[in-house]
C-alpha cells in the first residue's frame, strides 16, 4: 500500500513539473521543441507507440528512443552485399549504449519487402556510440521495411522501423492472401498452426505442431533457437504493425510449440515461425485473417 501511495505522489509531482515546463515556453521547452527537427527520422520510425515528447530530462535516456537506418556505402543494390548501420539515440539526442540481452541478442533486425514475400531476421553487432552494423543481401530492388527490436537498459521493449529503398529491378508483387489451410511443408518438415481465436484485442495462443513430413511423426528434439523453443514474428499485411510474441514454454522441445500474442485490430497478418532442428533454422510463413 505504501508503494502505491509513493508512486501516486511522485506521478503527481512529475505531472505538475511537466505541465509547467511545457506551458511556459521557457528555454527548456525550446530545447524540446528543437528535438523533433533534429531527428529527421522522427516520423518514420514511430512504431514505438510511446513518444512522450516532453520533460524527460530527469528520466533515463531510454524513455523513447529513435533509430535511423542507413547504408554505410550510401546506397544498396540488389543481390550485392550491403552494410546496414542502425543508429540508436535517446530522447536527449545522445547515443544509447546500454541494452538488455533479449532472446540472446542486443538487437534483432527484421527486414521484409513490400509484399512480405521476403523475410530476413539477422543480428547486427554493436559497434559503440549507439551504432549497430550488419552485412546483408537484398534479393531484388524496391522498398523494404526494416524493424529494429531491442530493449534499452532500464527501459521497455522498442521496435523502431523505417522503409528503405534498394536499387535494382523489382521482383513481382504478390497478393498477401490468407492461407486456407494452416499446414505447410518446409525442409522435410510439416508445420501445422492452430490459433486459439482470430479476434482482435484478445490474447491469442498460436500452437505450432512440427512433424516429419515423411513419417508424420512428431519431432520431439527441437533445439533452442535464440534461447527458446522458437521465435515468431507477426506483421500486419501493410507492415505497419509489428506484433510482440512470446513463447508460453521456452523450454519446450516439440512437437508442440506455443506462443501468445494479441492482434491489435482486424485485418490480414503474416506470421513467421522460426525453429531449429539438427543445427538448422527453418522459417515457416503463414497468413491469417483476424476479424
Ligand atoms: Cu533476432
Amino acid at each position: 500500500m505504501m508503494n502505491k501511495k509513493w508512486i501516486l505522489l511522485i506521478s503527481i509531482i512529475l505531472t505538475i513539473g511537466l505541465l509547467s515546463a511545457c506551458g511556459k515556453g521557457n528555454d527548456q521547452t525550446a530545447g524540446h521543441e528543437g528535438h523533433g527537427g533534429q531527428n529527421a527520422n522522427d516520423a518514420k520510425s514511430g512504431d514505438n507507440g510511446g513518444h512522450g515528447g516532453h520533460g524527460e530530462d530527469e528520466q533515463p535516456v531510454s524513455g523513447s528512443p529513435e533509430a535511423s537506418f542507413t547504408f554505410v556505402s550510401g546506397g544498396a543494390k540488389a543481390k550485392e552485399e550491403t552494410e546496414i548501420s542502425i543508429q540508436i539515440m535517446g530522447d536527449d539526442g545522445k547515443p544509447i549504449n546500454d541494452f538488455e540481452v533479449s532472446h540472446e541478442k542486443l538487437l534483432h533486425l527484421i527486414i521484409v519487402n513490400h509484399d512480405l514475400s521476403f523475410f530476413n531476421h539477422i543480428h547486427p553487432e554493436f559497434q559503440g556510440d549507439g551504432k549497430f552494423t550488419v552485412d546483408t543481401v537484398f534479393p531484388a530492388g524496391g522498398e523494404y521495411k526494416a524493424f529494429a527490436d531491442f530493449i534499452p537498459s532500464g527501459g521497455t521493449n522498442a521496435t523502431l522501423s523505417e522503409w528503405i529503398e534498394v536499387e535494382g529491378e523489382e521482383g513481382e508483387h504478390a497478393d498477401i492472401t490468407p492461407d486456407s489451410n494452416l499446414v505447410k511443408e518446409v525442409d522435410g518438415k510439416e508445420f501445422e498452426l492452430a490459433l486459439s481465436g482470430t479476434k482482435p484485442k484478445e490474447e491469442t495462443t498460436l500452437t505450432f505442431t512440427i512433424r516429419d513430413a515423411g513419417t508424420k511423426e512428431g519431432i520431439e528434439d527441437l533445439e533452442p533457437y535464440l534461447g527458446a523453443v522458437g521465435h515468431v514474428v507477426i506483421l500486419s499485411a501493410d507492415a505497419e504493425n509489428y506484433l510482440h510474441v512470446h513463447p508460453l514454454d521456452e523450454k519446450a522441445t516439440g512437437p508442440v510449440a506455443e506462443f501468445a500474442t494479441t492482434f491489435p485490430q482486424s485485418g490480414t497478418y503474416k506470421i513467421w515461425g522460426q525453429f531449429q532442428h539438427n543445427g538448422e533454422v527453418i522459417t515457416v510463413p503463414f497468413v491469417v485473417e483476424v476479424k
